[in-house]
This record gives structure tokens, sequence and C-alpha cells, in this order.
């Protein structure tokens, strides 16, 4: 078998078992560097790409905004560097492969920023699964890497995972957990509670947090739990996330937990299938990144 079929097989035993992986150096410089120009520029409020119409309310992103944690989703609509990041061949190719598709799309891409502070309410993510913001979309096998923009350690509140937690017994508890908003939380200790309390019930609660260097990327499961600590760094920490999907992927009428109609970000502005339900493959939105356009660049 060649080297490269040996680490694929590599990477998706890993990723089947613990629901996450991470990979080697896989970016080249000059996109992180260009990324970085972006995030720089940030607060300018300057895109360099043509913002689709029923984005521009939602992108609204005052400067100021005192959240030591700010999220800006769609973040490769908005601007070139960012969308050939977003673009980039091997990232599509990994999750390609770890989610068994033979083709994807993006769902979202959204730059999560996290300026130093640990005091501050939002300095830290809370402990989620993907899928619960994905009620909406028919596919177990989305999938979502994190690539942060300069080396990532624990003091910097890099990604947490729950190892293999997309694994756990489908018991209410967990059930709860896992459709549970938590992104952002009020009270991080309840919710780490709730998981502590799974132990109890044999499960294993076992917390990774993935150190990576620049150029390093990790990808999570849609069940596995994730968060993320204060930054205690002198320096913002800066990672995107990419959200795929694969092609057979669709809008799926869904409730929340609460009984109301479930509904994604995008839903109100992609476009529309014959009977009138949101289109997950808009290609403006969610454009295609595997196979890639040009063959060569794979
Ligand atoms: O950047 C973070 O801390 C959280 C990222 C996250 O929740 C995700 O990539 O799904």
């Amino acid at each position: 078998m060649a080297t490269s079929d040996v680490l694929d097989t590599e990477a998706l035993t890993f990723y089947r078992e613990h629901g996450w992986f991470a990979t080697g150096t896989v970016l080249p410089e000059d996109l992180l560097d260009r990324a970085e120009e972006v995030v720089r520029g940030l607060d300018e409020d300057r895109r360099d790409l043509r913002v689709p119409q029923g984005l521009r309310d939602f992108l609204a992103w005052p400067p100021g905004m005192p959240r030591p944690t700010r999220l800006n989703q769609y973040i490769a609509l908005q601007y070139q560097a960012i969308s050939d990041l977003t673009s980039f061949p091997a990232l599509a190719r990994t999750a390609a492969l770890l989610t068994g598709s033979s083709q994807l799309r993006i769902f979202n891409t959204a730059l999560i920023r996290k300026r130093p502070g640990a005091a501050r309410q939002y300095a830290r993510v809370g402990w989620h699964c993907d899928r619960a913001y994905w009620a909406t979309c028919s596919s177990p096998r989305m999938t979502t890497a994190w690539v942060p923009l300069q080396d990532t350690t624990v003091s910097m509140g890099t990604l947490a995972v729950m190892d293999a937690s997309h694994a756990w017994p489908d018991t209410t508890d967990v059930r709860a957990l896992r459709t549970a908003k938590t992104f952002i939380t009020e009270d991080h200790d309840l919710l780490w509670d709730r998981i502590d309390a799974l132990r109890s019930g044999a499960v294993s609660v076992d917390v990774r947090r993935i150190e990576l260097r620049r150029g390093q990327v990790s990808f999570h499961h849609p069940l596995t739990l994730h968060g993320s600590g204060a930054n205690l760094s002198e320096v913002s920490r800066n990672a995107i996330s990419i959200h795929y999907q694969d092609a057979a992927n669709h809008y799926v009428p869904a409730v929340e937990t609460d009984g109301t109609p479930a509904e994604y970000v995008h839903d109100g502005f992609v476009g529309r299938l014959p009977n009138g339900e949101p289109d997950y493959a808009d290609p403006e939105i969610c454009p295609t990144v595997w196979p890639p356009a040009s063959p060569a660049s794979a």
C-alpha cells in the first residue's frame, strides 16, 4: 500500500474511533498570511467580495463590539483570501475522506476571534455539538474543519473536544446535551456538571485540548462535544471553522426541542427549491469544494 493510503486509513480509523482528527501541516504559509491580513483589517468593515444581497444585514459587524469572543459567519463569502483558504483542496480532500463523501459543499464558514481576556463573559465557547445547529440538515455525514491562523496552545483557548463523545449512547441526558445550542452559554459550570454527571452512567468523559501549529487543522464529527477556554495569552486567537456538507445533504423541516420550527441561519437567503424549501446546494452560498474545480490542484 502507498504511504498516502496508509495515512488515509490511519486518519479515518482515528476519526471514526475518536470523533476528531488533527492533521499534520497541510496549509501553506502564504494562505495563512493572507487570511491574517484580512483579520487585521476586519474592523474597517471593508469586504473585497460581492456579498450576496440577503447576507448584508446579517453580516453587519459593528467595530467596538465589547465581547472578547467574536463570531463572524459566512466569512469566506466576504474575502477572497478566506475563500481561497476554505476551498483549499487538501482540506476538502480530508473532509471527503473522513465523511466518506465523493462530493462536498461548504455549508458555512466562520471566523472565531478570541481577544485576550479571561474574566469577561463570552471569553469561552460552551460545550456543544455542531449537529444541534443543523436540525434542518438531512445528512449525518457533515464535518467541521477548525483552522487556527497561528500556533494555538491550551493557554490561548485552543479547541477542546470530548474524546469519542460522538459515540456516546443516545440516552435522554446525552441527547439533551447533543441538541442544546450552547456555543454561547451564560453558565459554563452548569453545563460542565451535566456532562460530568454522565460518568455515573459509565460514559467516559475525556477532554482533549488540541494544540496545533500554524498550518495544522483539526476535524470534528457533528456529534462530538467541543468548546474552548479563555485566551490567557497576550495575542488574539483567530480560527476559521469550515462546516462541510456532503452532496446528499438537503433541507428537512424540523422542530427545536421547545417545539418551535428549526431554522438555519441561511434558510432565509439561499435559493429556493421548486417545492419552496431552502436550497442547501445554492452555488453562491454553498459552493462545491470537492472535487476541486481544477483537478490539478487536488
Ligand atoms: O473556535 C472555537 O473555539 C469553537 C469552534 C467551534 O465551535 C467549531 O468549529 O465548531
